[in-house]
This record gives C-alpha cells, structure tokens and sequence, in this order.
C-alpha cells in the first residue's frame, strides 16, 4: 500500500475550510439531510434504497455529520472525519477520502454521528477497500447510552461490486437513535485495510 503525500489533497481542504467557514450550520446540515417525497425519491435513483424499500413520504435520509474511531492511519487523510459526510472517494481503491484504521490487520471500531434522531430502518456502510470486513453494527441508546446490536457476522471477501454498499436492515429498536457504532475485524482475512467512506442512517421520526 502506498502513502506518499498528496499536496492536492491539502489544496481541496483548504479550500473546503474556507468554503465551510463561508456556511451558516444550516446550510451543512442540510447538505446531510433529505427527507424523501416518493417523487424525489423516484428521482434520485442512484441508490439502491431510495424510492425502491421505502417509498412512503417522511423517511429521512442522512449522512453522518461527525466521526470518532478507536484509531486512524493518520490525519485529516484516513481519518475518522473522512466518514463524514456523502460518499467522496472516486472509485475503488486506498482513497484518503475514506477512514482507515492504524494497522491493516487489526479490529477496530468507527462511531458516526447524525444530525437528526431516528427510528431506524436502514443502515448503509459504504466501503471503498478491501470490502466487506465488517463484523458488527451497533446502535446506541441516547437515553441508556447502551449499544444494541442490529448486525454480527464474519468478515468476508468481497471484490465486486467496489466501492461496496453493506446494506443492514434494522427492525426491533424501539427507541430514537443518531448513532451507529461500526466493527471491523481485519485480523482474519489478511486483505488489509477495510476504508470507510461514509455511513448513511435511513430512518422516521415517529410521532411528535
Ligand atoms: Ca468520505
């Protein structure tokens, strides 16, 4: 694996510091918000979920809007952070875009926050090397701060399609939620760093 600098990438943050600084919070927020209409929906089409398993009006669909992880290859390139936001990496392959743990062989956990709480429906893991390592997905409790388990498995090799979308469905969690805890364990298989680009959480709001 190569990790040569990347001056280019240092160019696009300085220029995404200053374009962030320009934006009022809302602006941000909405940009990891949409709330689908089943005509949106219908329009986007550029994923798999949007308008196809949950066509009803009222579901949210998020990014996260902040990232922590029980370790980084470095920072800002492979960091926590690089989990934020809508899915940036061009394509398959080690992309700084995308968090990546310290060591290529170890089991490691990313936290992903979002903006709004949730019942959730859906949870969609974008992955962009070395798929699919994943071997847990947890949600959390605001209120007990537990964590509930909504996927466990074994870490598995998947080579097509990449990037890779892990889809989980989530059924039974009867509380509002606005993160999601994410294992991978790359101490199996020996494929290397298993890059995060994004995490998208599908869900309602219930009543108010
Ligand atoms: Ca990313």
């Amino acid at each position: 694996m190569k990790r040569t600098p990347h001056h280019f990438s240092l160019n696009i943050l300085v220029i995404m510091v200053v374009f962030l600084s320009g934006c009022s919070a809302a602006v941000v927020e909405e940009d990891l918000l949409s709330e689908q209409t089943p005509a949106a929906a219908t329009q986007a089409g550029d994923e798999l979920t949007n308008g196809h398993r949950f066509p009803e009006s009222g579901v949210i669909y998020q990014w996260a809007m902040s990232a922590e992880a029980s370790s980084e290859f470095s920072s800002p390139e492979w960091s926590a952070e690089q989990a934020v936001g809508a899915p940036d990496s061009p394509g398959c392959g080690d992309y700084q875009f995308s968090w990546a743990s310290a060591a290529s062989d170890s089991i490691d956990t990313l936290i992903v926050r979002f903006p709004i709480l949730v019942y959730p429906l859906e949870i969609i893991i974008h992955e962009s090397f070395n798929s699919d390592q994943v071997t847990k997905v947890e949600v959390q409790d605001p209120e007990r701060l537990g964590f509930y388990t909504v996927l466990q498995k074994n870490p598995t090799q998947v080579d097509r399609p990449c990037p890779y979308q892990l889809i989980v469905p989530v059924e039974g969690i009867d509380f509002l939620t606005n993160t999601v805890r994410i294992t991978v364990d790359q101490s199996q298989l020996g494929l290397g760093w298993n890059e995060i680009d994004a995490v998208q959480l599908i869900g309602t709001k219930g009543e108010e």
